[in-house]
């Protein structure tokens, strides 16, 4: 009989489609894999100025999501958190998971603290979600995948940019008790460098930097990607895991960016 492997993504839905569940459903289908969705919140651009507006979900409706995903169907692989738009729904994601005491599925945390092409202050109140992060959701996670920003929000210190800004930024995030961080969207020259941080040792994974705006949901992508990795073949190394996300995304950049209007352009996954 026919088994899929089954992934769950705890997510927004983002309305233009490039990021967030949109992004990890398309993923998943290139994986093969049968996606299962929390939707935490959905994400609207305003048509005139591209101003991001989060609409939580209900938390009774995202309880009742999760007790579908995680106790319904049987066993689940992986799971991706990406955008949590409030304290309460993250530590209700967070006491969910701790509730599974066997087989708990690999969990994947993408920290989502503001999307691209938004400059508003304000996507999630940051730094309660942050403490949110640290206390209810890293210590049950096997990889984290935050960009520069998040980086620097998660260690409390500045964004980082340089190479060792972004180490010690690296070494303080997995020192709240995920296995592995990875760093993403550094680039230096026409390399695009990722710093994986295994708790012992340092991995540069280096791709050709794609010079290119249409980078919507290229950050939930790429989280997509590990956890379908990890999915795929939890023996790999988790360096072989980056790379095959990395090189996804770099081929996607490559192929398949497109504009989407004005003020962003995404990947088409094809
Ligand atoms: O790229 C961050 C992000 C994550 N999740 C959702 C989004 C965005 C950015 O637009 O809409 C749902």
């Amino acid at each position: 009989m026919y088994e899929p492997t089954k992934v769950i993504t705890i997510a927004g839905s983002d309305s233009s489609g490039g990021a967030g569940i949109q992004a990890d459903e398309k993923v998943f289908h290139q994986y093969q894999f049968y996606p299962l969705h929390v939707i935490t919140s959905i994400v609207t651009q305003t048509p005139s100025e591209w101003t991001h507006e989060v609409h939580p979900i209900d938390i009774q409706i995202i309880s009742k999501q999760l007790d579908t995903t995680l106790n319904g169907v049987g066993q689940i692989q992986a799971l991706k958190t990406g955008l949590l738009p409030t304290i309460e729904i993250l530590e209700l994601v967070g006491k969910k998971l701790n509730d599974i005491k066997t087989n708990r599925p690999i969990v994947v945390v993408d920290p989502v603290l503001k999307c691209k092409g938004d400059d508003s202050d304000n996507l999630v109140e940051t730094k309660k979600m942050v403490d949110g992060y640290i206390k209810h959701l890293l210590p049950l996670a096997t990889l984290v995948t935050p960009n520069l920003f998040e980086a620097g929000y998660l260690a409390k210190t500045n964004t980082p940019k340089t190479l060792d800004e972004i180490k010690q930024a690296a070494k303080i995030i997995q020192n709240y008790g995920v296995k592995y961080v990875v760093i993403k969207g550094f680039h230096e020259g026409n390399k695009s460098i990722d710093i994986l941080f295994d708790g012992l040792d340092f991995k540069l994974i280096e791709n050709e930097y794609i010079d290119t705006k249409f980078t919507h949901g290229t950050g939930c992508s790429f989280s997509s990607c590990c956890t379908a990795e990890l999915a795929k073949n939890p023996n790999q190394s988790i360096e072989q895991v980056i790379k095959n996300a990395k090189k996804y995304i770099t081929e996607q950049l490559r192929t398949s960016a497109f504009k989407l209007n004005d003020y962003v352009g995404t990947i088409s996954h094809t």
